[in-house]
């Protein structure tokens, strides 16, 4: 992992107005060599630590649709390393100009070669899924583990979305992905154009919690392979009684109204007034 490489103020400003960012080259070559073979496995379901992971979707043997399966940092030391980088939160501190950021949850996913329409994921606003939490700022650090652009399926997002409000547009289901554009198109009266995340490997997209984004089909014969991490600022709380009450990271603990996400479940990546709060971190850069 780069334990350099921060966003500088113009990538800030840039993630202000536009609702993503795209990262340089964070991991190196020997690290991706590992969490491909630490990816594999999980979807394999050979969990290393004999946890399971906090859900899956399509159960283990099935890659003939999207995978995604959450919280697969239980299942997996090499993977929790990368999902809980101190280096991850700082950015995605900086980028939201925040003193903190514990994990929401990860998902890691696998969109399969010549996936067609079972490897898209419809537009949508990840807050949309999150109204539990009591703020609109949140952030998502999503690393490719290969080479991902427009043949493999990358994500696209609509650059500027994030100041858009939240849409009630939450589809990441819906496989017409085309069908869905007027409807956004006449709710915000704005044209829906997008940007797609090219990233060669080891690079990571940051999209905040409002930008919308979705993706199409992996037309190519390799698969698309990556980890969101979707993050929170230390210090959210809990907003009892919203549509997402049954959120699978609320099973974890059932809290109350007003309570913090707190704890072991919703870890601290980075913390600017305690720089060893995260008890993953190997190097004090
Ligand atoms: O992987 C994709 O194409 C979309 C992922 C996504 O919805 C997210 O990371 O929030």
């Amino acid at each position: 992992m780069d334990i350099h490489a921060l966003p500088t103020t113009v990538d800030v400003a840039f993630f202000r107005s536009n609702g993503y960012w795209l990262s340089p080259r964070l991991f190196s070559d020997a690290e991706l060599a590992e969490l491909r073979v630490h990816h594999a496995a999980v979807v394999a379901g050979e969990y290393e630590t004999k946890r399971p992971p906090l859900n899956r979707d399509p159960e283990p043997g099935n890659t003939s649709r999207l995978v995604q399966v959450n919280n697969a940092y239980w299942t997996d030391a090499t993977i929790a390393r990368h999902v809980l980088s101190v280096q991850i939160g700082r950015i995605a501190a900086r980028l939201l100009g925040v003193k903190g950021i514990r994990l929401w949850h990860d998902q890691l996913l696998l969109k399969p070669p010549q996936s067609g329409k079972a490897g898209n994921i419809g537009w949508h606003q990840d807050r949309g899924y999150w109204a539990c939490l009591d703020r609109d700022e949140q952030i998502t650090a999503w690393i490719a583990l290969e080479d991902v652009n427009e043949e493999n399926g990358c994500m696209e997002v609509v650059p500027g979305s994030h100041t858009w409000g939240l849409l009630g547009e939450d589809h990441f289901y819906h496989q017409d992905i085309d069908q869905q554009i007027a409807r956004i198109e006449q709710k915000t009266g704005k044209p829906f154009t997008t940007k797609p995340c090219i990233l060669p490997a080891g690079c990571v997209s940051f999209h905040h919690s409002l930008t919308i984004h979705g993706s199409r089909p992996n037309v190519s014969t390799r698969p698309r392979i990556s980890i969101a991490v979707h993050l929170i600022i230390d210090g959210t709380r809990y907003r009892a009684g919203t549509p997402s009450e049954d959120h699978t990271s609320n099973t974890l603990r059932r809290p109350r109204d007003g309570d913090l996400y707190a704890g072991p479940y919703f870890p601290v990546l980075f913390r600017e007034d305690e720089p060893n709060a995260n008890v993953w971190m190997t190097a004090e850069p």
